[in-house]
């Protein structure tokens, strides 16, 4: 019988000597493929002997594990190779300039959101979201908001049609804040619960001073033994920081929200000599947020017992903020979608916000 050994030598010195994947492939098909070489021994040997096909069939099915195995090897060693070789081609030099100013503007909305982000999360809030399209129960009932109030009226609120018959209660809102998001979290989560909740709202409302829809951003903290210490330092801490002012005046005004017992609107200090508006130290007040301690009947409509768990919440428009910091003079500008706007009020994507840099 005629020895392999010499044809085993051949392939396994090409698939050695293969450059790269396509010539290893080349000859995978001129010995295994349909017409290869190793395939067409094995055919041959339906023409054998019985007695001869047993040690030939042997011989050429170790030859075909043979290449098979050499071939697998080649590949293996070749892919790493050639990744190898990307890597060092396709390598990113980070050392080197920016294109400063690229085509893209970061909007003010935006901006303001990564900057409320940023100063919240360093004090150890994580961000909540949560749907556009809200039942009552979490818009409405669950915060303690009276069937008579104004919000649940059609002419402030949008309401999606329901099948002819359905209950008032049982219709659809675009959510009038973002509240819905806590009443979600603390039915989902145990506290201690620390989040803020920036997003799109809703109100049948237009002209020069609101927008059908704008953005909010609230805050809630539940755990023990929260009190109206720890809102006023979260929030007289965010005013600061925000408007990076250190002394900024913060002066807090008793107020009334359904969901908040007590409740106060926060002030900051400013001047408004000459016409103008400067925030900071001055003889005038510019109210800035609302704020106040968790309902005891919005923490048990959540199934929190309020002997043991307290918090404070707080909310603010975001386009309100944004116009006051930045110097944005009209509302309705922000959803224009003008380009000359936004490359004057918008920011590069390089600023990140952070406490060092974003929040100023
Ligand atoms: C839960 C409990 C309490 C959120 C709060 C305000 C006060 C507030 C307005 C500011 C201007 C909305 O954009 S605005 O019109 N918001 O004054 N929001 S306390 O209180 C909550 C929220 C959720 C469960």
């Amino acid at each position: 019988m005629e020895s392999l050994d010499a044809e085993r030598d051949d392939w396994l010195r090409q698939i050695t000597a293969a450059a790269d994947l396509d010539a290893l492939e080349r000859i995978r098909i001129a010995a295994l493929g349909r017409s290869g070489a190793v395939t067409q021994l094995l055919k041959g040997l339906g023409a054998l002997a019985p007695e001869e096909r047993k040690a030939r069939g042997a011989a050429v099915n170790k030859l075909k594990e043979q290449v098979e195995a050499a071939l697998a090897e080649a590949k293996g060693r070749l892919e790493a190779a050639s990744l190898e070789e990307r890597l060092t081609r396709e390598r990113v030099d980070v050392s080197l300039p920016v294109k400063a100013e690229s085509e893209g503007r970061i909007h003010p909305i935006s901006q303001t959101v990564d900057e409320l982000i940023a100063i919240f999360g360093e004090m150890g809030f994580v961000v909540a979201e949560g749907p556009h399209i809200e039942d009552d129960f979490y818009n409405f009932t669950a915060l303690n908001i009276p069937p008579e109030h104004p919000a649940r009226q059609e002419q402030d609120t949008f309401y999606l049609m329901g099948a002819e018959g359905t209950r008032p209660e049982a219709r659809k809102v675009l959510r009038t804040h973002t509240s819905p998001v806590q009443i979600r979290t603390m039915k989902a989560q145990k506290p201690p619960i620390r989040i803020i909740v920036p997003g799109r709202t809703f109100r049948s409302d237009h002209d020069a001073t609101h927008s059908p829809m704008f953005h909010q951003v609230e805050g809630l903290v539940i755990e023990k033994n929260i009190h109206m210490g720890h809102l006023k330092g979260c929030l007289i801490e965010f005013c600061r920081t925000f408007f990076d002012i250190d002394d900024l005046p913060v002066r807090f005004r008793p107020s009334y929200f359904p969901f908040t017992e007590p409740s106060a609107e926060v002030d900051i200090g400013c001047s408004r000599a000459g016409g103008g508006l400067k925030i900071g130290a001055g003889a005038d007040w510019l109210e800035i947020l609302g704020s106040g301690m968790v309902h005891p009947k919005v923490l048990m409509n959540c199934g929190l017992d309020p002997a043991e768990y307290q918090g404070f919440a707080f909310g603010m428009g975001i386009e309100r903020i944004a116009m006051l910091k930045y110097g944005i003079p009209d509302l309705r500008t922000f959803y224009d979608s003008d380009l000359r706007w936004l490359r004057h009020y918008g920011f590069s994507a390089l600023d990140l916000p952070s406490l060092v840099t974003g929040a100023r």
